[in-house]
C-alpha cells in the first residue's frame, strides 16, 4: 500500500500486481532539460527502449496536482508541451498539489514517487550534484540518493558539475557508485572523467546481485549505476571543456542560479557546440533505458526465484 496517494496508469499497475519488470523515468529532462519537439520523441523512445528490454516504462510527472506514474501518450504530449511547468524535487511536491500545477520530477522527485510505489529501477540521463562557480548549489538529488534504496542508471553526472566534490558527497553518504563495464566515473558527454567508480560489474545480473547484498545489510541508500555514453556519439573530455567553461561563466555574468541553473547550462552548451552535446545526450539516454530494462528484468528473475 502506498503511504500517499499517487495515479498509477493501468498498465503500471497491472506490471507491479504481476510483480514485472518496471523501469521508471524522469520527466525535468521532458519539460526542462531538451528542446520542443525532441523532448516528445525522446520521451516515447526512452519507453519504447524499455519496452524492447522486456519491462514497462513508468514516467513520472505531476499534472494538475496529482502525481503520476505512468502516462499516457496523450499526457506525454501535454507535458512536453506545457509553458509554464514546475521542476519538482522534494520541496516542490507540496506546491503542485495545493495550487494543482503541473512539473517534470527530477531524479529526486522521481525517485521519491516511484520508490513509494514500489518501483526500484530507474533511468535518468545524468543526476545533479555540487555545482561549480556556485557557494552552496547541491543537487537534492544527492541526498535523495543516500536515502531512498533503488537503482538509479545514469551516464555519471552531468559534465557542468564540480565531479570530484560530487563523488566525494556520494562517498561520505554511502552510496556506492558501480561503473558499468568501466573503472571510470564517466562525465556525462564523454565516457571519461579521470576519477573512479567504487566498483566495477559487467552485466545487469551483477548489478542486481549487488543490489540485494547491499539492502540485505540493511543499507538504505541508492546504488547508482554509471553508464558511459555510446562511443558513436562521445565527445571528448578536452572538446567539452572549454564549452563548459563558457557556460558557466555566463551563468554567473547573468547571475543564473538554483533550479534555473542546470536548464540554461545545458542550453547553452547545445548551442556552443552546434547540437552536438544534445545528440550525446539523446544516445545516453536511450543507452540507460536499455540497461535499466535489462537490470529491472534481473531484480524481477531473483525474486521469482526466492519466492518458488
Ligand atoms: N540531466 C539532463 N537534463 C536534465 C537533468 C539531468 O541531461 O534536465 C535534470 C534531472 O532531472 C536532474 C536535475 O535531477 O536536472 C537536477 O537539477 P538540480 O541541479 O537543479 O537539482
Ligand atoms: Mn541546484
Amino acid at each position: 500500500m502506498t503511504p500517499f496517494n499517487s495515479i498509477l496508469s493501468a498498465e503500471v499497475s497491472r506490471a507491479l500486481q504481476l510483480s514485472s519488470p518496471v523501469v521508471a523515468l524522469e520527466s525535468t529532462v521532458i519539460t526542462h532539460g531538451l528542446p520542443r519537439p525532441r523532448n516528445l520523441e525522446l520521451a516515447r523512445d526512452m519507453e519504447a527502449e524499455v519496452r524492447k528490454g522486456g519491462a514497462t516504462p513508468a514516467t513520472v510527472a505531476l499534472l494538475d496536482g496529482e502525481i503520476r506514474i505512468g502516462l499516457t501518450d496523450t499526457e506525454l504530449v501535454r507535458l512536453s508541451e506545457l509553458d509554464s511547468v514546475l521542476k519538482v524535487s522534494h520541496r516542490d511536491f507540496a506546491t503542485a498539489i495545493v495550487k494543482k500545477l503541473s512539473g517534470g520530477t527530477t531524479v529526486a522527485g522521481t525517485m521519491f514517487a516511484a520508490y513509494n510505489a514500489d518501483i526500484r529501477v530507474f533511468a535518468t540521463g545524468g543526476i545533479g550534484g555540487v555545482h561549480k562557480e556556485s557557494s552552496f548549489d547541491i543537487s537534492t538529488d544527492l541526498r535523495a540518493l543516500s536515502e531512498i534504496p533503488m537503482i538509479v542508471v545514469c551516464a555519471g553526472a552531468k559534465a557542468i558539475l564540480d565531479l570530484p566534490a560530487t563523488l566525494e558527497y556520494l562517498e561520505t553518504m554511502g552510496v556506492p557508485v558501480v561503473g558499468y563495464q568501466t573503472d571510470e566515473f564517466p562525465a556525462f558527454y564523454s565516457p571519461a572523467s579521470g576519477l573512479g567508480v567504487s566498483v566495477r560489474l559487467a552485466s545487469p545480473k551483477e548489478i542486481a546481485d549487488f543490489a540485494r547484498a547491499h539492502w540485505h545489510l540493511g543499507m538504505k541508500s541508492a546504488i547508482l549505476v554509471t553508464n558511459p555514453v555510446p562511443e558513436t556519439e562521445a565527445i571528448p573530455r578536452s572538446e567539452m571543456e572549454p564549452v563548459i567553461a563558457q557556460a558557466s561563466a555566463e551563468a554567473v555574468e547573468n547571475h543564473i542560479h538554483g533550479q534555473a541553473l542546470t536548464p540554461f547550462l545545458l542550453q547553452r552548451i547545445s548551442e556552443l557546440t552546434n547540437g552536438k552535446s544534445l545528440r550525446a545526450n539523446l544516445a545516453l539516454l536511450l543507452n540507460n533505458a536499455r540497461l535499466a530494462a535489462q537490470i529491472a528484468v534481473e531484480m524481477t528473475a531473483r525474486a521469482r526465484v526466492r519466492v518458488v
